[in-house]
């Protein structure tokens, strides 16, 4: 894994994860009409597209090929991230305490943090990646630590969620979180095999697609895209699909426990509607965030894929939920 995405936390043991991946939910998951639960989200069709990459820009130690034909049955996913007003709607109702709130601390990007939040660094560095510090107070609710707050970020991603936050998001909302090859075939937006969501060039026509780093990673952040942090949900121009941002922004949580290697076996349960595998210590993230960079990082590429444990929360790591089709609204 690239500590460019997201460090581990390494808060609770990995076999705790493995052995119980469903977390306690703690509140009473209300019963929500399906076609209302669907407002906001954008119906993908099923049938076949090509998974994964294997192009020179690719990581193959990712497990980003080989590329195969995987068969999705149709399904919705929301249109944006999940924004910091609707997590703040899910936790009135519930009373949801997040794994960083719990845990007291989270991972903070190091130019983010000022003179109000120093006293708040703990003594621990992240080996290979300095620029991620670990901050106490740090959560949604205040993303660079204590005296930082989202109220002029309404409609930004919600950050610093771990999975399992994600994963009780989207049981609150009558939802649930994609599979990885859902949230790809939704990325391409209908593109077959291209290298962004958008097409194979970065910036066409001179346009920023998506909100990504441009600079010297990680001290000199120029924001020419626009975005130093996280941007608005519906700041750039949506794919194929109608999806807005699933490259940059924020990493995405994904269903899936992460495996370099499980899909590469050939076998009817890694082609058809794939799961991933049964356990794991880490889960799937994809699309990148605003701290990739080509230079080292170019995990903004439609194939491109990462991983963190499931307790583990950061600045640059948010989420969106599917769910499946409600019966009458099936597509002709
Ligand atoms: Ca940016």
């Amino acid at each position: 894994m690239s500590s460019c995405c997201g460090p581990s936390a390494g808060r609770e043991a990995p076999a705790d994860h493995g052995a119980d991946p469903v977390p306690e939910l703690g509140f009473e998951v209300p019963h929500r009409d399906p076609r209302e639960a669907a407002r906001g989200m954008v119906a993908i069709p099923g049938g076949d597209f090509l998974m994964g990459g294997d192009d020179p820009d690719a990581f193959p130690e990712d497990g980003e090929g080989p590329v195969r034909t995987i068969q999705l049955t149709p399904y919705l996913l929301d249109a944006t991230a999940v924004t910091n007003r609707q997590f703040a709607a899910f936790v009135r109702a519930t009373g949801w305490v997040s794994d960083a709130e719990r845990f007291g601390w989270s991972f903070v990007f190091h130019l983010f943090i000022g003179p109000a939040q120093r006293r708040h660094v703990m003594d621990a560095s992240v080996p290979g990646a300095p620029w991620w510090r670990a901050v106490e107070g740090a959560s949604w609710r205040t993303p660079e630590g204590p005296g930082s707050d989202v109220t002029t970020r309404p409609q930004h991603p919600v950050v610093h969620v771990s999975w399992r936050d994600a994963y009780a998001y989207a049981r609150w909302a009558g939802k649930r979180l994609p599979t990885e090859a859902e949230w790809e075939r939704a990325a391409r937006g209908g593109l077959p095999h291209a290298t962004y969501a958008w097409g194979d060039e970065l910036t066409p026509r001179g346009r920023f697609r998506a909100n990504i780093w441009q600079g010297q990673f990680p001290r000199v952040n120029t924001a020419e895209d626009g975005h130093v942090g996280t941007a608005p949900v519906k700041s750039f121009a949506p794919n194929g699909f109608g999806l807005y941002e699933v490259a940059g922004n924020v990493w995405e949580w994904c269903q899936d426990w992460w495996s370099t290697d499980w899909h590469v076996a050939e076998s009817r349960e890694t082609r058809v509607d794939p799961a991933g595998p049964a356990t794991g210590v880490a889960r799937v993230m994809r699309g990148g965030s605003y701290l990739c960079h080509a230079s080292y990082c170019n995990r903004y590429r439609v194939a491109a894929r990462t991983s963190n444990t499931p307790d583990s929360s950061t600045g640059n790591t948010g989420f969106r939920c599917a769910a499946d089709l409600p019966a009458t609204a099936t597509p002709n």
